[in-house]
């Protein structure tokens, strides 16, 4: 298997981090087993919902997927997410968990940045009222510029020096430096590519090198912002305040606190709620025969809270769009392998579709069977309806995106 895609919460202590890891991991849908080798206590999987090829074929009543899960066609494709805990200003001069926490950061592919909106935390996550969090995005973004700019700015002459001596080009002398942050060739490519008429390397000025670190940042550490605790009655304001400042940026508005509870009280039996939608049943709703348990004032009033402040206001918790949001960012689509591509089974048994991966749309048939079998020999492919296809054919949703693939093994 290739390099899993990693998701990374980034935000100030006491922004919701641990809250919304729970509320995203904890899935109240039966899971298969972990599909993840590596055992980190930062890390946790989570489930992106895509809609499931079972549900185009008409076959989700046979759909059982090895790992994650698929309720009528909407499957919780497995991903793998990175608490990166410990960040406060001026992390990068080692405060806090300092560059630890800023290592931890290579690893993701895309963050989600907890914003505590609510204003009643400060910028080291203490206590407070009416603090604005516009200005845990700009100190955010700001430690994770000042870091990358201080570990090249240290090593700039020398960096110059070399790569006049071994007449390299600025793509791969910037590659070799950037290399550290789990950056390959094609990243930083397409960092230089953002920046119109860049002088060669050893031309930049200071300003230069501020330009390629931010336009490195952009591609290396897309962004979804989590506006969290939007339950909070100061919350709206600064969201607003938010939006109109950062147009352009994926924003959702969320509760993980409502998750976790909505969840809880799912699992006790007192709601029947479908996660990423606005709709709770209660016993008053659905009666008796639902299995429901009865609940008391207090939980009835909570529950009649939680529709009015943030169900019926917003649609849902936000939790679910999160994950959705990632992967808008980060152009993923699903692929479903299968050994028979008549009746979408492994090969035995009657159940369809077992496995799902998460390639990059545009990514090539080949280098799709790469990721799923590493280095095989491929006699062909095959698509929907046994058609043949060729190793270059690219992958979008709904194309090229059931694959059997036959191989003559390298061992
Ligand atoms: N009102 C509200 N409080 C929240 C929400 N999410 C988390 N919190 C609270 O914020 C505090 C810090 O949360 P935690 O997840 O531990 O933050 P972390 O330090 O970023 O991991 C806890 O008291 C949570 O209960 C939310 O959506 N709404
Ligand atoms: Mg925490």
């Amino acid at each position: 298997m290739g390099r899993e895609t990693v998701i990374g919460l980034v935000g100030k202590p006491s922004s919701g981090k641990s809250t919304t890891l729970n509320s995203l991991t904890d899935a109240n849908a039966k899971v298969g087993a972990f599909p993840f080798t590596t055992i980190d206590p930062n890390k946790a999987t989570g489930y992106l919902e895509v809609e499931c090829a079972c549900a185009r074929v008409k076959q989700s009543d046979l759909c059982k997927p090895n790992y994650g899960y698929c309720r009528d066609g909407k499957r919780g494709v497995p991903i793998m997410l990175l608490d990166v805990a410990g960040l406060v200003p001026n992390a990068h001069l080692g405060r806090g968990l300092g560059n630890k926490f800023l290592n931890d950061l290579t690893e993701a592919d895309c963050l989600i940045h907890i914003v505590d909106v609510s204003g009643t935390t400060d910028a080291e996550g203490k206590s407070t009222r009416g603090y604005d969090p516009l200005q845990d995005i700009e100190w955010l973004q700001d430690e994770i510029f000042r870091w990358i700019l201080g570990n090249l700015m240290e090593k700039w002459p020398s960096i110059v020096r070399r790569h006049i001596a071994t007449k390299s080009s600025t793509l791969e002398t910037l590659r070799a430096q950037l290399g550290g942050y789990s950056a390959n060739t094609q990243l930083v490519a397409k960092a230089l590519s953002l920046i119109p008429n860049l002088p060669p390397l050893n031309e930049w000025d200071n300003e230069m090198i501020e330009r390629v670190i931010h336009s490195f940042m952009e591609v290396k550490f897309p962004t979804v912002l989590s506006l969290n605790k939007m339950d909070h009655p100061d919350s709206d304001k600064n969201v607003s305040k938010i939006i109109l400042k950062y147009p352009q940026s994926k924003v959702v508005l969320t509760s993980a606190i409502t998750e976790v509870f909505l969840r809880k009280l799912s699992n006790q039996k007192f709601i029947k709620y479908d996660s990423g939608t606005e709709f709770v049943d209660t016993i008053d709703d659905l009666g008796p025969e639902s299995g429901l348990k009865p609940l008391d004032d207090k939980l009835r009033n909570r529950i009649e809270n939680i529709r009015d402040l943030v169900l019926y206001r917003f649609g849902s918790t936000g939790v679910i769009q999160l994950l959705k949001s990632a992967a808008e960012l980060l152009d993923l689509v699903p692929v479903f392998p299968v050994r028979n591509i008549h009746n979408f089974t492994g090969g035995n048994g009657s159940n369809v579709f077992r496995d799902c991966i998460l390639v990059k749309r545009g990514s090539s048939v080949i280098s799709v069977a790469k990721k799923i079998m590493g280095d095989v020999t491929i006699v062909s492919i095959e698509g929907l309806g046994g058609i043949k296809i060729g190793e270059e054919d690219t992958v979008d949703i709904g194309k090229n995106d059931i694959l059997s693939f036959k191989v003559i093994s390298s061992h």
